[in-house]
């Protein structure tokens, strides 16, 4: 008896220390906390809330300003991020680097509302480790009142004329990559001469620049301080809305084409919930408000479906045809990267 007794008390001295390691679960049978880590002005928050209250999961959410940030964070360890949004060339840094776990597409039951030109894409060829957020274009936004004429041109950033009303966007690839496409380059090289030549160019310009911003330059733009800034398409959307002066152009040099993605880090305890959370993200009316509150292009089709004319007729936000002809896609550089690292760092320092 003594020993059964023996037995049992271990066994729940195990069990419960096993649930200590998960944490604690609710009601519904989930881990209580979803740690999610994403863009800053990238979600609606009624979402969220929407979330926790009909799963009684409660999440934290945590912004970063760009995808380095992100990764030097994940890298370091000591964090438990469940859910994040690489861009595309992340995703596939990523994985090369194992740091994203497998998603088990089984229980991401509208997955099938994405669309089928986001699906397997090069940067994760069997759709293993990310599922498609929202995806765009780069181009300039620039007050009407304060340019003159039609802007169609890179080179519009580097124009003495705007001397400390030029924003510029604090993310390496992108500030680097468009700098490469105004010189006629691809926003891949790994050619270093080419990358030193954008490296110049960004000094030369880097006396015009008001600030290297991702979030606050926006209102920045909206308030008519600044006279143009480097940006995403989603970004342009909302800003045009807010500030009718304003005018997005994708530049004649070509742009990029970018798609950021959820994944789940390693970093995640909590598989099971991260991909609940995944799949909440992919229903039509969670996807369609979080694209008609940050304005973004969707590659959900059912949420697009839900979206009016005016939005998704937009072809600024949802160019036409093959999207993959519009723009230059970014492809992780593997060793190379330090080199961009380092041309952003000599650039960002006094
Ligand atoms: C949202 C940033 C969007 C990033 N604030 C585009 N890749």
């Amino acid at each position: 008896m003594k020993k059964i007794v023996a037995i049992l008390i271990i066994g729940m001295l195990i069990l419960s220390l096993a649930a200590c390691g998960k944490g604690e679960t609710n009601e519904q049978g989930y881990y209580n906390k979803l740690n999610v880590y994403n863009w800053g002005d990238y979600i609606d928050p009624q979402v969220l809330d929407d979330f926790e209250k009909e799963y009684g999961i409660k999440v934290n959410y945590e912004n970063y300003a760009n995808n380095e940030e992100m990764l030097a964070k994940i890298q370091a360890g000591g964090t438990e991020y469940d859910v994040i949004f690489p861009s595309e060339y992340m995703v596939e840094a990523m994985i090369k680097q194992d740091l994203l776990l497998e998603i088990d597409m089984k229980n991401l039951s509208n997955i099938k509302n994405i669309g089928e030109q986001f699906k397997n894409l090069p940067y994760d060829p069997d759709n293993k480790y990310s599922v498609p957020y929202f995806w765009g274009t780069m181009g300039i936004i620039y007050n009407t009142k304060e340019v003159e004429g039609e802007l169609d041109s890179w080179n519009a950033l580097w124009d003495e004329k705007y001397k400390g009303d030029i924003l510029m966007l604090d993310s390496s690839r992108d500030t680097i990559g468009i700098t490469l496409k105004k010189l006629g380059y691809s926003l891949n090289t790994r050619n270093l001469e080419e990358l030193e030549k954008a490296k110049e160019e960004l000094m030369k310009q880097k006396p015009l620049v008001k600030a290297y911003e991702v979030d606050a330059y926006k209102d920045m733009m909206i308030a008519g301080e600044a006279a143009m800034a480097l940006t995403w398409s989603g970004d342009a959307m909302l800003l045009v809305e807010e500030n009718p002066d304003l005018a997005y152009v994708i530049p004649k040099e070509g742009t990029n084409l970018w798609f950021d993605a959820m994944a789940i880090p390693k970093t995640s305890q909590h598989k099971r919930e991260a991909e609940l959370f995944i799949d909440y993200m992919l229903r039509p009316e969670v996807a369609a408000k979080c694209a008609e509150y940050v304005m973004y292009a969707t590659p959900n089709e059912a949420a697009k479906a839900l979206l009016s004319e005016e939005v998704v007729g937009n072809e600024l936000a949802y160019p036409k045809g093959n999207i993959m002809e519009k723009g230059e896609v970014f492809v992780d550089l593997g060793e190379f990267t330090t080199e961009y690292d380092r041309v952003w760092t000599e650039i960002k320092a006094k």
